[in-house]
């Protein structure tokens, strides 16, 4: 069977040996961090299974599917309409990357002082080690933050990327932008695919992706109970997953696992004790495999509740009306749902600050934890209203930059002891 991956490899033009090692390394992380969870769900295994497959089996998937005429569609940011591109019969895969891969030859083209974010994708095209970066048809970049705008400039060089223009604010002007934005998308992925967008098949698109977004927000809802019936480590896993998966087995399998979580509620079985520190995270995105910070804060008494982030609620929180029939109702729905993400590039972005604290309190968080990327300027300059905001609503909060290195574990450690001791 490797030989098989190994040849699918190699017909991607990966860099098999240095792979090789990566995987290995990997499989003891995971095996250490994830699999040796006490009272872990059963319907965990599925996730684990994905991870297993995660550069074999779902790329070999796709590879088939690819065979068979389907499209691939690369992404960077949430705000890619999966609609669309599933409407069109398209497969829509997640190209962020949450690991220190490359990051001396990103450096080559990029200054020192980019998030890890950005470095990771742009090391990954350049080791050759995302088989997800080179069986894509098409790569979709988006002018976000500086950093992804002006990388994708370079970027472009290595393959061409399609650039979809976010507004930086929310009047009807940039409204109006947007709106032009997905048509031109929509006009991009009818092209690629050779499949029109009828409304028949957006009505179907809109609601798999409403399907994927109702059983991750199901899932975070009943991280509110306490105990907690499983891990912050095992859901942001499940998100993480979410965006490589085929969104309809995804779905299935993740309902499952909540309903055995529901069980586990009734039983007050939890993946953490009753005494546990709860900590609600807002802030950047943490990419797979970046599980750096609820390894950390659960390695302690604490546990992780709910992500304020775009591998989180940020990215399943709202859901697109699904009471349109024609094409243009549709489409106005995705305009609209996809225009209230609360991204830290949008100025101002007051909705964040009161979805952060409506959050907390709903998943009965003791403290927040103000996770930003060393560089990253949109969410490390919000850092202040997010503050503010806490102090205003009695939340206690921490705020921390990091990035993908293990260096600071230790510094990270500590103050997330000191602060855990403050909460409880
Ligand atoms: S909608 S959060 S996925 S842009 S960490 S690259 S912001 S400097 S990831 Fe994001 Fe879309 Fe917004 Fe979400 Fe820039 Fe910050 Fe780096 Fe970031």
């Amino acid at each position: 069977m490797d030989a098989i991956y190994e040849k699918m490899w190699n017909d991607l033009g990966m860099d098999i040996k240095t792979h090789d090692k990566m995987l290995a390394h990997l499989e003891k992380v995971y095996t250490k961090v994830f699999r040796s969870q006490a009272n872990r769900p059963d319907g965990m295994k599925y996730f684990d299974g994905q991870i297993d497959n995660l550069h074999s089996g779902r790329v070999m998937e796709i590879k088939d599917q690819k065979d068979r005429g389907k499209k691939v569609v690369g992404i960077f940011c949430v705000f890619v309409p999966d609609e669309i591109t599933l409407a069109a019969d398209a497969i829509q895969v997640g190209l962020c990357a949450g690991a220190e891969v490359g990051f001396n030859l990103a450096e080559k083209y990029l200054p020192r002082n980019t998030c890890a974010l950005v470095k990771s994708f742009f090391g990954f095209k350049l080791t050759k080690l995302s088989p997800y970066m080179e069986i894509a048809d098409l790569v979709v970049g988006e002018t976000t933050c500086d950093q992804k705008k002006k990388s994708y400039e370079i970027m472009n060089d290595f393959y061409p990327l399609y650039i979809i223009e976010v507004p930086q604010r929310k009047e009807s002007c940039d409204r109006d932008l947007w709106k032009e934005e997905v048509l031109r998308f929509k006009d991009r992925i009818e092209e690629l695919t050779g499949n029109k967008i009828t409304p028949e098949n957006l009505k179907n698109a809109i609601k798999t992706v409403n399907d994927r977004r109702r059983a991750l927000n199901r899932l975070n809802m009943l991280r509110s109970s306490n105990p907690a019936p499983i891990s912050g480590l095992d859901c942001l896993l499940i998100n993480q997953v979410g965006f490589y998966d085929d969104p309809q087995r995804f779905t299935h399998n993740l309902n499952i696992l909540c309903d055995e979580l529901e069980q586990r509620i009734e039983e007050k079985s939890g993946a953490a004790g009753l005494d546990a520190a709860r900590f609600f995270v807002t802030g950047c995105p943490m990419a797979l495999p970046n599980w750096k910070l609820p390894m950390i804060v659960e390695s302690m008494n604490g546990v992780i509740v709910g992500e304020e982030a775009c591998v989180g609620s940020r990215h399943t929180r709202e859901l697109v009306d699904e009471s349109g029939e024609t094409l243009e109702e549709m489409l106005n729905a995705i305009v609209d749902r996809y225009l209230n993400i609360d991204c830290a590039c949008f100025t101002p972005n007051r909705e964040r600050l009161a979805n952060i604290v409506s959050q907390a309190r709903t998943l009965n968080a003791d403290g927040i934890i103000n996770y930003n990327l060393t560089f990253c300027q949109p969410y490390l300059i919000e850092t202040h209203k997010v503050e503010e905001i806490c102090r205003n609503e009695n939340i206690p909060i921490l705020s921390l930059e990091t990035d993908y290195s293990m260096e600071d574990r230790g510094q990270l450690k500590t103050r997330l002891e000191a602060f855990m001791e403050m909460v409880k």
